[in-house]
């Protein structure tokens, strides 16, 4: 897969695409990540990629220029279709079946914004799928876009060791983690629980199941009951 980044910040992305799982990935040849200035396809004097809104309001607005011949240069210096992703608060929430489609393409371009907002003339001509990673406010989009290129990669065949597989984590499977532990047997008064220490790995296959289903109905009820959950009825 390759995936392009459209940001004000590339400087600050790249860091991350750099390390973990991302590097091993890239290093892997599983993708190629590859951020783009914005800032370099401006025209004026002052190098602008945002402006006041029409009509007036507080707030700026990302111009359609930079964005558009910086997503033209892209296309023509590399011809594979892209699924073009804008990352805006007003977008679908984010989730791992998303997360799952989009490891299925071969192309992804995000856009990040730094603004209140995008000139809605990039969304009727670039035609984007737009994403919100949840309801809360990030100052722009780059940590989103991080966040959705960590998810996606993670998924693609080859990103992972053999070690683990993305089949098993939590989200897949829709229930949370059974408690872990680790050295030593007894941590400040804390022990182990004795189960795990049996040898007995039925009846700890049976204790993790148990304790998986426990905990998610505590803390993820939507998880076990997705119709009637609030996080996923659709409404914002
Ligand atoms: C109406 C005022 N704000 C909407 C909540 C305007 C606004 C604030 C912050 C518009 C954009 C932003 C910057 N946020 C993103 O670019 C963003 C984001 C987010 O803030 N939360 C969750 N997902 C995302 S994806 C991009």
């Amino acid at each position: 897969m390759r995936i392009d980044v459209l940001t004000l910040f590339p400087g600050v992305m790249e860091p991350f695409f750099a390390s973990s799982i991302i590097a091993r990935a890239r290093a892997a040849g599983v993708v190629s990540i590859c951020c783009t200035n914005l800032r370099d396809f401006t025209t004026d004097r002052h190098r602008s990629v945002d402006d006041r809104p029409f009509g007036g309001g507080p707030g700026m607005v990302m111009m359609c220029g930079p964005l558009f011949d910086a997503i033209e240069r892209l296309e023509k210096d590399d011809p594979t279709p892209a699924v073009r992703i804008l990352l805006t608060p007003q977008g679908e929430r984010f989730n791992q079946s998303i997360a799952r489609e989009l490891a299925s393409e071969k192309r992804l371009i995000l856009i990040c914004g730094h603004y209140e907002g995008f000139d809605e003339r990039i969304r009727v001509g670039l035609k984007p799928r737009e994403i919100s990673i949840g309801d809360y406010v990030l100052s722009g989009g780059e940590v989103a876009a991080m966040a959705v290129v960590d998810t996606v990669v993670r998924l693609l065949p080859g990103a992972l060791g053999d070690e683990t597989s993305a089949e098993h984590e939590s989200f897949s499977g829709s229930v949370l983690e059974y408690p872990q532990y680790t050295r030593p047997r007894e941590f400040r008064g804390m022990p182990v629980p004795e189960v795990l220490l049996s040898g007995d790995h039925a009846k700890i296959a049976e204790w993790r199941a148990e304790q998986a289903t426990n905990r998610t109905a505590e803390r993820r009820p939507d998880l076990l009951a997705p119709a009637e959950s609030k996080e996923d009825d659709g409404r914002r």
